[in-house]
């Protein structure tokens, strides 16, 4: 039996579910873990999870963590259609895209959303409320990312750093698909597709897509096939119809200083 704790809105979650959409597997048992409501630390789910972090993966008991290994994991257990390249060489290459996504791609999307969402959310709330909000954290960097987001918004040194990264990515995805390939890996949709997609989809629900892949129309036509592929849709990926209009205000309210932002990191660093 397989069952998958994730939360709707989360783009971690979302990397799962896009995998069983890619695999058409549908007799999975959901369990649902709100983490507005804390549910990620109820200690059951800590038991599962000790970084109190959605999504986990129970295969006939066995607990799979990691949004992109739980996704590999489905790959090696549903064969069809494959989502690894068939040459060793090609395999590593694709690791290696998902490697920098995991590792500051993810970082970089959580502190953007901070910065812009969750900061407008959080200091809307009385300081006993907002201490609340970070009580029983598990993973301190975590913690410290949030509160800087929170507290300094866009000077805090968590946007830069988000900045930087997806200066990297999406300079390195445009010039990838410059050869007009299909996917990142050629003509196969591959983990590295996947794993990236739902980041792209919360970037674009905070309005940041459309400035930043302006200069990059590789990267944009690869955005748009993501957008149309059946797993993208089936799956729901991106922001929910709630999320998306306050994402869009909020986006929409901080994007001229992001672009100013981001003008300044190439102008130092570019
Ligand atoms: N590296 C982990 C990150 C998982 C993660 O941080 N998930 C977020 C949601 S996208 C979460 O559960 N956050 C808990 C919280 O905000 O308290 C993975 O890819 O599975």
């Amino acid at each position: 039996m397989l069952e998958l704790y994730y939360f709707e809105n989360s783009i971690c979650s979302e990397r799962a579910l896009m995998a069983f959409a890619e695999k058409s597997v549908t007799d999975w048992v959901p369990h649902h873990i709100h983490l507005f409501e804390h549910q990620q630390f109820d200690p059951e789910y800590l038991k599962l999870n000790p970084k109190a972090q959605v999504p986990t993966l129970v295969h006939d008991g066995e607990i799979i963590r990691e949004s992109s290994l739980i996704a590999d994991y489905l790959d090696d257990l549903y064969p069809h259609p494959p989502l690894k390249p068939t040459k060793v060489s090609e395999v590593a290459q694709m690791r290696e895209w998902i490697k920098e996504s995991d590792e500051a791609g993810y970082e970089g999307v959580a502190s953007l959303s901070f910065v812009i969402v969750f900061r407008a959310k959080l200091m809307a709330m009385s300081e006993t409320a907002r201490e609340s909000y970070w009580a029983g954290q598990t993973v301190l960097e975590r913690t410290q990312r949030q509160q800087s987001c929170v507290f300094e918004g866009l000077s805090s040194p968590y946007a830069l750093r988000a900045i930087a990264t997806w200066e990297r990515v999406f300079s390195k995805l445009n010039e990838t698909m410059s050869d007009d390939r299909s996917w990142i890996m050629g003509e196969q949709f591959t983990l590295a597709d996947l794993n990236l997609a739902p980041f792209v989809a919360r970037l674009d629900g905070l309005k940041l897509v459309k400035p930043w892949l302006a200069e990059y129309p590789h990267a944009q036509k690869w955005w748009s096939a993501v957008k149309k592929r059946p797993s993208y849709i089936e799956a729901r990926v991106g922001p929910s119809a709630d999320e998306i209009n306050i994402m869009g205000i909020e986006g929409t309210k901080v994007v001229g200083d992001f672009k100013k932002k981001r003008v300044e990191y190439l102008a130092q660093y570019g």
